[in-house]
């Protein structure tokens, strides 16, 4: 389950946080897969509540009401238009499978979900599953509101609802069946593999069951035998009762500690410098690179909701952003996933929409970024060209490390790449050992090659592998990168 099954090397997956599968699909054609990215982390596809107080939040796609594949983000044929198209270039595709709870115990009862499936909160019954009243967890639950009331233990926290959300029962044969076929039914549509949604909230043991239901991988696509790609989101800051280790043998797990320490570090908070990050990785208590999944920051975390506070660095502090996350995508550790946000001014708000409540297309603008709403993180040239560094230093070791003591730092991927960062108030001007060989670089975050010419800043490596680095503190973006594609 640990393996991603990307194609052709490629390494950075990017979650279209809200985005329609038609926009997805036109994105894995036009965008994606010319610019190396590996797979897509799409939003849960199963019919989910509709919510109007607050206004169409989302969050509504966190509280499943069946597993129709019918949701904010298009039907079940444009599901599969879209698994298809993006696995025909090479794109993966990794399903938000939400499978620890059905919606908030105040859910009501009615229609309001979205495809107008039934069903009633009050009495737990889901009749299109069908799942009913014996089907969750509530008997097993001992705290007095039936919620997890303190995460010191893991009992409840396993039992009890997260947040009211009516708990399933996966110890039950039946639910892991229902669970199993919904999976089953993306895998053989064609998905790569699954980010398990509040896996904390779960017995490992009866997510094992379930995973082993699981069919191979879709031979039209991935080679016989293949297993789906597991990431399992679990927050373990180190202090309570339930820890990420107790999943490493069911998958990745998402490693929050990299996003909220990456932050601090980044807005230099807590005396933390850049140069502490030397030994950045298992050396930060991080867990074992093959087992982690990375991210600069989360559809949650980004917003207050989940683990990291204020720390966490988001497309709203553009400049330390693409920093952070430029540094994540040079450096070897762990699997990195891309952010890619709509714009948002309060936190539950959803994404952009008409007034009908649907969502928006996603607008390209004609120098590559969005409009209407849609950041597109994953489309800001520092950023994507940074994931194009990371495929073409891939296997390359950690190398040419250099410091200034604060937070001036360089290091190197072998001979393959090599990247300067300036986070100090003072300009960064120096001879540097890149390990690279001889030759004129174009810096691929001050621009790209394109036939042949370099857009941005040249960087000249002499024939002992020394460049000179010249990098204000108020340049746009203080970093510069070179890679052996990016040679002249
Ligand atoms: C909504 C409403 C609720 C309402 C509910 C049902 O907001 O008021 O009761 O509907 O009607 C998302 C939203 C929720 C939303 C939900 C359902 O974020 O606001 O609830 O959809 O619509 C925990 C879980 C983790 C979860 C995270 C948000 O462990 O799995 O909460 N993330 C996933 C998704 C998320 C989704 C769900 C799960 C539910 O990514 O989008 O919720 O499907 C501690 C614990 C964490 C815990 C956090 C937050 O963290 O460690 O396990 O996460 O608290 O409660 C310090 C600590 C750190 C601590 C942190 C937070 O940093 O060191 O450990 O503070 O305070």
């Amino acid at each position: 389950y640990h393996n991603p099954h990307t194609k052709h090397g490629r390494q950075a997956i990017v979650h279209l946080f809200e985005w329609k599968w038609a926009d997805i699909a036109s994105e894995c054609e036009r965008f994606l897969a010319p610019k190396g990215f590996a797979g897509v982390q799409i939003s849960p596809p199963q019919e989910s509540i509709v919510l109007t107080t607050p206004w169409r939040p989302w969050w509504e796609r966190y509280q499943p009401i069946s597993y129709n594949l019918c949701s904010r983000s298009g039907s079940e044929m444009e599901l599969k238009d879209m698994i298809t198209r993006c696995n025909n270039v090479g794109v993966n595709i990794y399903v938000d499978a939400v499978i620890n709870h059905m919606c908030g115990a105040s859910g009501g009862e009615g229609t309001h979900s979205n495809c107008g499936t039934y069903f009633n909160a009050n009495k737990k019954e889901f009749p299109s599953v069908p799942f009913g009243a014996s089907d969750f967890n509530d008997g097993k639950c001992k705290t007095a509101s039936g919620n997890i009331e303190s995460y010191d233990d893991r009992n409840q926290v396993r039992d009890c609802r997260l947040v009211s959300l009516l708990d399933l029962a996966l110890e039950k044969d039946y639910v892991r069946g229902k669970v199993a076929d919904y999976m089953n039914k993306l895998i053989d549509m064609g998905v790569a593999g699954f980010r398990v949604d509040a896996c904390k909230h779960m017995w490992p043991g009866d997510m094992e069951a379930v995973f082993g239901r699981l069919h191979n991988l879709n031979t039209k696509w991935f080679n016989a035998g293949s297993r789906p790609f597991i990431v399992q989101e679990v927050i373990d800051l180190g202090h309570e009762a339930i820890k990420a280790s107790e999943y490493f043998h069911l998958g990745r797990v998402t490693e929050f500690r990299y996003s909220s320490k990456l932050g601090v570090i980044m807005r230099k908070w807590d005396g933390e410098k850049l140069c502490y990050t030397k030994n950045w990785g298992e050396g930060w208590a991080f867990m074992p690179t093959g087992n982690s999944l990375v991210f600069v920051d989360n559809h949650d975390n980004q917003r207050g909701h989940g683990p990291g506070g204020s720390s966490i660095v988001t497309f709203k502090d553009s400049r330390l952003y693409k920093m952070a996350t430029a540094y994540m995508l040079a450096h070897p550790y762990g699997m990195t996933r891309v952010m890619s946000s709509f714009a948002w001014d309060h936190s539950d708000q959803g994404p952009p929409s008409h007034a009908d409540g649907s969502t928006k297309n996603v607008k390209i603008n004609p120098d590559d970024t969005c409009g209407d709403g849609w950041v597109c993180e994953h489309r800001w040239r520092q950023i994507t060209n940074m994931a194009g560094f990371r495929n073409v230093v891939n296997g390359q070791p950690h190398s040419n490390w250099w410091d200034n003591g604060s937070n001036q730092v360089a290091f190197g991927r072998g001979d393959r790449g090599f990247i300067v960062f300036n986070n100090d108030d003072w300009p960064l001007n120096l001879t540097l050992n890149t390990g690279m060989p001889g030759g004129v670089y174009c810096d691929v975050i001050s621009g790209r090659k394109e036939g042949g010419r370099c857009t941005g800043k040249t960087i000249n490596v002499g024939g002992d592998g020394r460049a000179h680095f010249n990098i204000s503190n108020t340049d746009e973006d203080p970093m510069v990168a070179i890679h052996a594609d990016s040679k002249l």
